[in-house]
């Protein structure tokens, strides 16, 4: 699986939520990339099925450098094709550890504005085409939007109108995931939020991909 998102939008958080992974810490800017796994164990009939996912979580303060580091390792590694690609966007803007966090009525439009400029139709067609042939390569494409944690009071219409701020971005990614699913997810990695049902989306895919 393969998870882009710009600095500070809860890449490494939600790597540490669905692998409780010790070395994953979200205070500590993330180094280029570094693989972590997910060992899952299903129990079908009198089989087990362990499925393995990985997910390589890159460092980005822009779109530009998350870009330029998947180019490299997929030069550098070319049999490593994701099948699950994961774009994490977030409803407010990054604080420092040392900031006081409060929550708020309204999503901030600025941080909004910030993925869907840098998320753009060529940005996203260079993580999502491979370049030998063009053709979308994911059977699983999930738009995480991040931090619903700190939207107060949370309630029917919050996510809709979270869902109707990203519209824009989430039809450029509708229009390019042809051939996969794609699921919209707003939620949170501070309260677990969507966390489980991105998790069942990306074990299915690997269920799947492998023919159980
Ligand atoms: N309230 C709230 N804070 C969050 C959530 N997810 C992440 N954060 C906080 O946002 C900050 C950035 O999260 P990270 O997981 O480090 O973000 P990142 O995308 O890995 O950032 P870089 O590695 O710098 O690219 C941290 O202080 C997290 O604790 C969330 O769902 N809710
Ligand atoms: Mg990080």
């Amino acid at each position: 699986m393969l998870l882009i998102g710009l600095g500070g939008s809860g890449k490494t958080s939600l790597i540490q939520k669905i692998t409780a992974h010790p070395d994953a810490e979200p205070r500590i800017k993330s180094a280029d990339f570094k693989t972590y796994s997910l060992v899952h164990e299903i129990t079908k009939e009198e089989e087990q099925h362990v499925c393995r996912i990985d997910i390589d979580d890159y460092r980005g303060q822009n779109v530009g450098q998350v870009i330029k580091k998947w180019i490299d390792r997929k030069l550098i590694d070319e049999d490593h094709y994701a099948q699950s690609l994961i774009i994490i966007v977030d409803i407010f803007s990054p604080f420092s550890p040392t900031d006081t966090i409060s929550s708020s009525a309204v999503i901030s439009s600025d941080r909004v504005a910030q993925h869907i400029h840098e998320w753009s139709d060529n940005a996203l067609g260079a993580v999502m085409e491979v370049s030998s042939n063009s053709h979308v390569i994911y059977k699983y494409i999930c738009l995480f939007i991040n931090k619903s944690d700190l939207l107060i009071p949370w309630n029917t219409d919050s996510e809709q109108i979270v869902k109707d701020a990203f519209k824009p971005l989430i039809d450029i990614i509708a229009r390019r995931s042809a051939g996969a699913l794609f699921e919209v997810i707003v939620g949170s990695t501070l309260n677990d939020t969507g966390v489980v049902r991105l998790l069942h989306s990306l074990i299915k895919r690997a269920e799947i991909s492998d023919g159980k």
